[in-house]
């Protein structure tokens, strides 16, 4: 009897569990570029096209294997615009009447595939390290969750950058020997660049026709869209960046948008690179000596360690996480983040970035674009909505956690001990923003003072009753008790920046 094996456009991996389950001789691969997936938030055209580009090239591997595969583009007529439809048309086209399907990355596509006419069998994704077993076991006893504690049963479990069962070198974490601020001069070349080939320049120009409207660049277009050029991206990384990512990994420059960061999250969100094969690949930098310690473990750790936790709390944590706000942030999301149209030099970078690239590194989203939009009081559920569209890597899953959690505190710490805040003096240390700001750091409370400080010492103020109780923002609460009447210049200043953010008025 035919079966029809679903494979999502982040599911292109040689041993995604659907494939693994099935049968090439009788089976049908679907396939679907459909307008529910491209349209369910504003995506960056960048990440469209990536995708579409990505999938054609996957099912031509497929059928070139001998799989049989029924692809639909976008603009074929009997497309029905969800990946529910596509599964029924094919249905009816081969007569089949059960689905094999790998677990999606987001709740909304689980229960639409749950509530599909015909079955459809959702195996767990085995492209991840850890099952959502293995981390319920792992998370069920412990009072509180924390990445660090997962870390280490992952290196145990895979053997990375351990010598017996003792990590390499004697600590597991080599953080404190990371994170300096960048040297102006800094000599990275950045991530590799792969010239549009005919198949893709035919997605650009799909894209451009259906989404040039999105927020975001599609040109240069330079992403990896197979498995041998991500490869290619990755060795490119190990060999050229990796040996200084730890040291630069919390850095900002203007004039430098990736410093040593892989940019392969793309890649290993939609199956074009498996964790283990990077991991591998950097742990081996370290044997062989072209990479330290602190840049393979600190590379390492955000993969086994961050990734994983992240993917472990979503599934956890249930649907209803993305809708978590316990802080009650209600302002609308500042419209610069669609335009980059503020006097915020770094705010400014970052969102200019994102629409030039669909990539931000982790502290330009957490510490610019986060922060301003947690000490903004930001509604999460619309800060969510703008990390997922605008990333090209950015899938529920992973995003989710990393907004909602990590960066806005509105899931009350199941992520994060404490939010992850700073006044303007984090970002001045960091980066080179400020010196090319309309503010200035150092003002604290004049018309030109950095938003950023302000707005930091009015946010603990708001929330004082949850956070000053907190043994790691005590220091905080304690320093700004001690600024007596300086305190109503701070909020203030603050109200008139909030009040100009409400009025639409330029900040
Ligand atoms: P590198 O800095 O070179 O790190 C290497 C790899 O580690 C990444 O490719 C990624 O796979 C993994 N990694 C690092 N940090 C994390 C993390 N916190 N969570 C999960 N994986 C991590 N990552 C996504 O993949 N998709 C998202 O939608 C996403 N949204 C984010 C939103 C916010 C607000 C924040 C603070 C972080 C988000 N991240 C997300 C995590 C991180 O910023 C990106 O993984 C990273 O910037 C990708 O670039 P890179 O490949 O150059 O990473
Ligand atoms: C993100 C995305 C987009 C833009 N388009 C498609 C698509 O047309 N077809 C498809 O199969 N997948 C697409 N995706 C990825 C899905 O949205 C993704 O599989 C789910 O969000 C689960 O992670
Ligand atoms: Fe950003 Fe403030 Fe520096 Fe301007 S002065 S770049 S707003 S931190």
């Amino acid at each position: 009897m035919v079966r029809l094996v679903l494979v999502l456009g982040d599911q292109l991996s040689d041993t995604v569990a659907a494939l693994d389950h099935a049968d090439k001789a009788t089976d049908v691969v679907v396939m679907a570029e459909v307008a529910d997936e491209a349209s369910y938030v504003p995506h960056h055209p960048k990440k469209i096209a990536f995708l579409f580009a990505a999938m054609r090239k996957f099912a031509d591997r497929l059928q070139a294997e001998g799989w049989k595969v029924r692809y639909t583009r976008l603009d074929d007529p009997g497309n029905t615009g969800s990946i529910v439809g596509e599964l029924l048309r094919r249905a009816d086209e081969t007569g089949a009447q059960e689905v094999l399907a790998t677990e999606p990355g987001e709740w909304r596509l689980i229960s639409a595939l749950e509530d599909c006419p015909i079955p459809v069998h959702q195996f767990p994704d085995s492209r991840f390290l850890c099952s959502h077993a293995e981390f319920e076991s792992w998370a069920a006893d412990r009072k509180e969750l924390r990445m660090e504690w997962f870390y280490r049963e992952m290196r145990r479990k895979t053997g990375l950058l351990m010598d017996g069962d003792k990590p390499a070198g004697g600590k597991w974490n080599y953080d404190h020997d990371n994170r300096k601020p960048a040297p102006g001069d800094i000599g990275s070349g950045g991530p590799m660049h792969f010239a549009p080939d005919t198949q893709t320049q035919e997605v650009l120009d799909l894209v451009a026709a259906r989404f040039g409207d999105n927020f975001g660049s599609l040109d240069p277009f330079w992403f990896a869209t197979d498995q041998t050029q991500a490869r290619q991206a990755l060795a490119h990384f190990i060999h050229n960046a990796l040996p200084k990512f730890g040291d630069y990994q919390d850095a900002m420059l203007a004039g430098n948008r990736f410093l040593y960061h892989a940019v392969i999250s793309m890649y290993l969100n939609v199956g074009l690179l498996g964790w283990r094969e990077i991991c591998e690949a950097a742990a081996e930098a370290y044997r062989s000596g072209d990479a330290p310690l602190n840049a393979a473990e600190g590379f390492i750790r955000q993969i086994i360690g961050w990734r994983e936790y992240m993917r472990g709390i979503y599934f956890r944590e249930g649907p209803g996480y993305t809708r978590r706000n316990v802080l009650n942030h209600t302002r609308d999301l500042p419209a610069f983040y669609w335009s980059a149209d503020t006097d915020m030099a770094c705010v400014r970078a970052a969102v200019e970035q994102t629409r030039d690239e669909a990539y931000a590194h982790h502290i330009q989203r957490l510490m610019i674009t986060g922060n301003f939009a947690l000490l903004a009081g930001v509604d999460p559920a619309q800060v969510h909505e703008w990390y997922l569209a605008v990333y090209a890597d950015a899938f529920e899953w992973v995003e989710a956690p990393n907004v909602i959690g990590m960066s806005q505190f509105a899931d009350g710490g199941v992520v994060g001990s404490k939010p992850y805040i700073s006044g303007g003096n984090y970002i001045h240390k960091m980066s080179d923003y400020c010196k090319g700001c309309a503010y200035s750091v150092g003002d604290k409370t004049g018309d030109k003072s950095c938003p950023f400080n302000s707005l930091y010492w009015a946010f603990l103020d708001r929330h004082r009753a949850r956070f000053a109780k907190n043994p790691r923002m005590a220091q905080m609460y304690r320093t700004w008790d001690k600024m007596g009447d300086k305190q109503r210049a701070y909020l203030d200043r603050a109200d008139g920046l909030l009040a100009r953010l409400d009025a639409r008025k330029r900040v």
